[in-house]
């Protein structure tokens, strides 16, 4: 990324062994949840499944609804440590999205919920299809970044990127087969 914040992306963060087998038994074990959005007052269903998953208390507010994570898998909290290791971070809590083909999508918008808190790091792990991934600047959105998200990629955003910046995963007609996405975050513990 050129100017406030950064983006880091490293290709093969998983082999394709590994990567194939993470994405067979997390298509048929995470909870997948269709989530619903509230677009000009009427509930629509958002394009993609979804699940939450990260430590108790762990939950916060997206897209205008309450996500309460369900208890980490094995398999997510040894892919949460892999991931802290290299972003030398700790992460509470991971958003999964399961996109079925390049009918479903993720609007613009930036993870920018006071509960990740100033700065966050959220590392975003691929596994499946390859998909685009655009950013643009919040303040001149034809200010664009374009990347490829290829299969056992990883992404790290830092710094300033969700303050300045936005992204998306956008719809793509050519694609007919499924990517998960893990984003992994930190979420300060809800105050009741
Ligand atoms: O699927 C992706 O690569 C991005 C997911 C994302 O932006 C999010 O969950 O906030």
């Amino acid at each position: 990324m050129p100017r406030d914040g950064e983006a880091l992306y490293v290709a093969r963060f998983l082999s394709e062994d590994e990567s194939r087998a993470a994405f067979a038994e997390l298509r048929a074990s995470l909870a997948w949840e269709q989530p619903r959005l509230v677009l000009f007052g009427r509930p629509v269903d958002a394009p993609r499944l979804e699940a939450w998953y990260g430590d108790a208390g762990a939950g916060y507010r997206y897209s205008g609804l309450a996500h309460d994570p369900l208890p980490w898998t094995p398999l997510l909290a040894a892919l949460r440590d892999r991931v802290a290791a290299v972003a030398g971070c700790t992460f509470n809590s991971v958003l999964a999205n399961l996109y079925r083909d390049g009918r479903d999508s993720n609007g613009w918008h930036a993870d920018d919920e006071r509960e990740l808190g100033r700065e966050p790091t959220i590392a975003s792990l691929s596994l499946g299809a390859p998909r685009r991934f655009r950013f643009r600047r919040k303040d001149d959105r034809r200010e664009t970044v374009d990347a490829l998200l290829l299969d056992g990629s990883l992404v790290l955003m830092r710094g300033r990127s969700q303050e300045c910046w936005q992204h998306t995963v956008p719809k793509e007609r050519d694609v007919h087969a499924p990517r998960i996405n893990l984003t992994f975050r930190t979420v300060a513990a809800r105050k009741i």
